[in-house]
C-alpha cells in the first residue's frame, strides 16, 4: 500500500535548475565582477555534476582566469555558492520559481487522502525553504512528514543516503513509498535505496526509455505520452488514483499477487 509520497525538488517540483539556479550563479558572477556566463546549454552539460558546490568547482577547474590555486579557488567557491543560493531565495521569494503543473494538485490529493509527503533533495535546504515558502507559505513545513537536504545527506544522488534517511525518518519501507523524479541520477538513488519512482520528464532531462522507473511521462498534468498508458479519460491531470494504480502493478509484479489481490 503506498504511504508516502517522496518529492525531489529540483526540475521535479519546480523548473528551479533553468530559471533558478542557472540565473542566480550568473547574477553571483556579475555581483563578484567575474566574467563567467553559463549559457542554458553549457548548465545542462554542468548538471552531471550533482551539487552546486561540486558543480561550480568542477567548471572553475577549467577556466583559464580563475585562480590556479586550489585553496584560492575552494575559497572562491564557497563564496559564489552562498551568494548564488542568497540571490535564488530572492528570486523565489520574488515569485519567480512556479510549481510545475501538476504538482500542487497532486500535493493536495496527498494531504486529502492522509498519505504522507516527504522532501528528499539533495539541494541545500536554504533553496528549499525558499521555494516553498513561497508556493506554499510560511507554514509549508507542515505538509511534509520529512524533508532532507543537502546537509542531512552530504553524499549527492545517485547515491541513496537521501532517499534512505528519509525512509528511516519516515519509519517506512521503500516499497510503501513512491518517489517523483526528474533525472536518471534521482532515479538510480530512489531505486538503489529501494524506492520505486515515477519520472516526470523536465527541460534539462527531457528523454531517456523507461527502465527501472514504475511510469515515465512528459507532465503531471497530462496524460497522454505516459508509459505505461495512464487511464482513461486522457485529459485529466495525473492524480493519486493513478499513482496508486501504477504503483500497485509494480510493486505486485515484483512479488507476486497477495492472496488478496486473487480473491
Ligand atoms: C539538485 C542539485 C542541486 C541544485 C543546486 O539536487 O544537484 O545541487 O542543482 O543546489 P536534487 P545547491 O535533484 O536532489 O533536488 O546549490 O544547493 O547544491
Amino acid at each position: 500500500m503506498l504511504k508516502a509520497l517522496l518529492w525531489d525538488v529540483d526540475g521535479t517540483l519546480a523548473e528551479t535548475e533553468r530559471d533558478g539556479h542557472l540565473v542566480a550563479f550568473n547574477c553571483a558572477f556579475a555581483e563578484s565582477g567575474l566574467p563567467w556566463r553559463w549559457t542554458e546549454a553549457r548548465y545542462g552539460e554542468l548538471l552531471t555534476v550533482a551539487g552546486g558546490r561540486e558543480r561550480l568547482l568542477r567548471a572553475l577547474a577549467a577556466e583559464p582566469d580563475a585562480p590556479p590555486n586550489a585553496a584560492e579557488r575552494i575559497a572562491l567557491v564557497e563564496r559564489l555558492h552562498r551568494l548564488k543560493n542568497r540571490i535564488y531565495a530572492g528570486m523565489a521569494a520574488g515569485g519567480a520559481l512556479r510549481l510545475r503543473a501538476g504538482v500542487m494538485e497532486l500535493l493536495t490529493d496527498c494531504r486529502a487522502r492522509g498519505v504522507w509527503l516527504a522532501i528528499v533533495t539533495t539541494t541545500s535546504r536554504a533553496n528549499v525553504e525558499a521555494l516553498l515558502t513561497a508556493a506554499l507559505g510560511r507554514s509549508w513545513t507542515t505538509w511534509f512528514a520529512s524533508t532532507t537536504c543537502a546537509e542531512d545527506a552530504p553524499r549527492k544522488k545517485p547515491d541513496p543516503q537521501a532517499y534512505t534517511l528519509a525512509l528511516q525518518s519516515l519509519g517506512l519501507r521503500g516499497p510503501e513509498t513512491l518517489a517523483i523524479e526528474d533525472a536518471p541520477a534521482g532515479v538510480r538513488a530512489a531505486a538503489a535505496a529501494g524506492v520505486p519512482v515515477v519520472r516526470v520528464r523536465s527541460f534539462y532531462f527531457p528523454g531517456g526509455e523507461r527502465s527501472i522507473e514504475v511510469a515515465v511521462g512528459p507532465s503531471l498534468i497530462e496524460r497522454a505520452g505516459w508509459e505505461p498508458l495512464a487511464a482513461p479519460p486522457i485529459g485529466r491531470r495525473i492524480d493519486l488514483a493513478q499513482l496508486r494504480d501504477w504503483h500497485r502493478q509494480h510493486t505486485t509484479a515484483r512479488r507476486g499477487p497477495a492472496v488478496s489481490d486473487l480473491t
